[in-house]
């Protein structure tokens, strides 16, 4: 089912006079709106389709219907998404849970709902059906260089799927690690992943890059093998320039300053992406800003700030993505409250006063640096989010018209209620 020109006209008439009002007393309190309008306007964010399904804990599962069956109705779930909030025009997809069956008519039903193809997702940290050897102590790690060969040739095979669909960017997560002390030698496991990774760095198309994700833990407890930024930024320094740091905002320890880690990736040139989600104790992968909204604030002002001094294009020069999971929310929702959140921290962050900042930090005025912070923070900026969605022919509210417009009944009708989305 898609959601209608129509319908969002109708809808948005619904919330038109409100918004009216709220975006100009916002235009009456800060300079340059349409400035930040217009840099909302281009800002997108990929959604992973493995996050369209309901998702789970190992305890247990409770889907709740109409979940995409297949990679045509991923795709038509994005499209739905990107439909109502215009923000959505990407998606990241993960071999071997979609393989395209054929990648041209794949590419051309993506380009008809608006989406290109983010980065693409390699997967050595489960055992396939049939798959010959096995990834229980690693892959790309593994003692047994036939092991790693295999996770090796995966990757390549992944980098072929890309080329098929126009993506330009493939994420390598390693569960790599160990769960007791004495079962691996660090210094091994890191060379042979070096190793490995080289192999899958050399088979990258010159427009390329390789994104190296870490995790500080699970499913390994005792080491990670790419466990922090420091390790990522090792592996993606030695590599080459095509290689990036990619940060996860549920995989550090608790407490890490999370903004201070982006600073100095973007210094040294070698942030490369970013998975959004939000959490409380370890990767729990919730809504984006439903936890620590002024975490994520700060992270983007660091993200502006570092951009801005290297000239970079916020919209398009780093990889921005969702990854996240649904445990109780129907996953659409879901998804729009993240986008939202992202965009609202993200435009929180455009208002900072670099120049007042910066006064301040020389001048050790920590009072005031505080105030200009929190001053962009406190400011209530939806309207100005709404007003880009609008701009560019979506929904003033989102979810209001998802709901209005009985769209998971429709799905379930259409998929069944028992539908089960590859990935989780
Ligand atoms: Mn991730």
């Amino acid at each position: 089912m898609v959601i209608d020109k129509k319908q969002i006209d109708s809808s948005n008439e619904n919330h038109l006079a409100q918004h009216r009002q709220r975006l100009q007393f916002l235009k009456n309190e800060i300079s340059d709106a349409d400035t930040v309008i217009e840099k909302l306007s281009q800002f997108q964010i990929a959604i992973p389709s493995w996050a369209l399904g309901t998702g789970g804990t190992r305890f247990g599962r409770f889907p709740g219907g109409g979940e995409p069956r297949s990679l045509e109705e991923k795709i038509e779930d994005v499209g739905l998404l990107h439909r109502l909030n215009r923000s959505s025009g990407a998606i990241s997809l993960h071999i071997p849970w979609d393989i395209p069956k054929d990648g041209n008519a794949i590419r051309e039903l993506a380009a008809q709902h608006g989406l290109r193809f983010d980065a693409m997702n390699s997967n050595t940290f489960q055992d396939q059906p049939g798959q010959p050897l096995s990834y229980k102590f690693g892959s790309m790690q593994h003692t047994d260089p036939a092991v790693r060969r295999q996770a090796i040739e995966h990757n390549l095979e992944v980098i072929q799927h890309g080329i098929a669909l126009g993506s330009k960017s493939i994420t390598v997560w390693l569960s790599d690690g160990s769960c007791f002390p004495g079962q691996l030698n660090f210094r091994k496991a890191f060379q042979n992943t070096l190793e490995s990774l080289r192999e899958v760095y050399k088979a990258l198309p010159s427009d390329w890059k390789m994104f190296v994700e870490y995790k500080a833990f699970e499913p390994n407890f005792y080491s990670m093998t790419v466990g922090d930024w420091g390790q990522s930024l090792l592996y993606s320094s030695k590599l080459g320039e095509r290689a990036f740091t990619l940060v996860d905002l549920g995989h550090h320890l608790p407490n890490a300053n999370i903004e201070q880690i982006v600073a100095l990736l973007l210094m040294e040139g070698k942030l490369g992406g970013f998975h959004f989600n939000d959490s409380k104790f370890g990767d729990d992968d919730l809504t984006v800003g439903s936890v620590k909204p002024y975490q994520l604030f700060l992270i983007f002002n660091e993200l502006i700030e570092g951009m801005d001094a290297r000239g970079m294009n916020h919209a398009s020069d780093l990889g921005w993505m969702i990854d996240a999971s649904h445990n109780v929310k129907d996953p659409l929702e879901d998804l729009l409250q993240s986008v939202e959140a992202i965009k609202i921290a993200y435009a929180q962050a455009l208002l900072v006063d670099r120049k007042k900042l910066a006064e301040a930090q020389e001048k050790n005025d920590t009072v005031q640096a505080q105030e200009i912070l929190q001053a962009a923070f406190r400011t209530d900026v939806r309207a100005l989010v709404a007003e880009a969605r609008l701009k560019t022919g979506g929904a003033l509210n989102p979810i209001d018209l998802f709901r209005k417009a009985n769209v998971r009944q429709h799905l379930i009708k259409a998929r069944g209620s028992k539908t089960f989305s590859t990935g989780l």
